[in-house]
């Protein structure tokens, strides 16, 4: 396994769309084990293939808390099918945007098709924060962040900082 640099704001690449996976083979698989490493040493809840720069749509998430068992999950080519009524707002982070965190709303419960890392079709029935880390990461996958729940003006006051800091001022 290794571990993979994950890009940050304002790397254009986290605002494109990513493209569908036409094969799961063990190339994807290897990239599956890569983002899942590289998302429990950031430490993470969820990882999408983009933000390892591989503008593909592929998403890992583990929501387990740090007592339990792990449990990876790898979704290949997601698919919201359902999103429940009831929304819910959850202080979200990104590992592509270090220090901000964002209120942001979200159906409570969403409903998933995927294809996993064996190439089989699933579907899962998603809430609480696992259902709020599937719908962050599949904003990855057609270049949304969390900044765009905010206001135009704390948008821009966030996207300053950051091209501020890439140019190492
Ligand atoms: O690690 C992460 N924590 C998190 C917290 C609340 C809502 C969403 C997330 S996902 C984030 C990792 C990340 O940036 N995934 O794209
Ligand atoms: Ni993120």
């Amino acid at each position: 396994m290794a571990k993979l640099e994950i890009i940050t704001l304002p790397d254009p690449l986290l605002r494109t769309h990513s493209s569908a996976i036409e094969q799961v083979d063990d190339e994807l698989r290897k990239l599956i084990d890569d983002m899942l490493e590289t998302m429990y040493d950031a430490p993470g809840i969820g990882l999408a293939a983009v933000q390892v720069a591989v503008p593909k749509r592929l998403l890992v998430v583990d929501v387990a808390g740090a007592e339990d068992e792990p449990a990876p999950i790898a979704m290949i080519n997601p698919e919201i099918i359902k999103l429940g009524d009831e929304m819910r707002v959850y202080e979200e982070g990104c590992l592509s945007l270090p220090d901000v965190l964002v209120d942001v709303e979200r159906p409570k419960t969403v409903s998933v098709r995927y294809v996993d890392r064996e190439g089989k079709q699933q579907q899962v029935e998603a809430d609480g924060l696992l259902a709020t880390a599937i719908q962050h990461e599949m904003d990855h996958l057609d270049g949304k962040l969390i900044i765009d729940f905010l206001s135009r003006l704390k948008r821009d006051m966030v996207v300053r900082r950051f091209k501020k800091q890439a140019r190492g001022l």
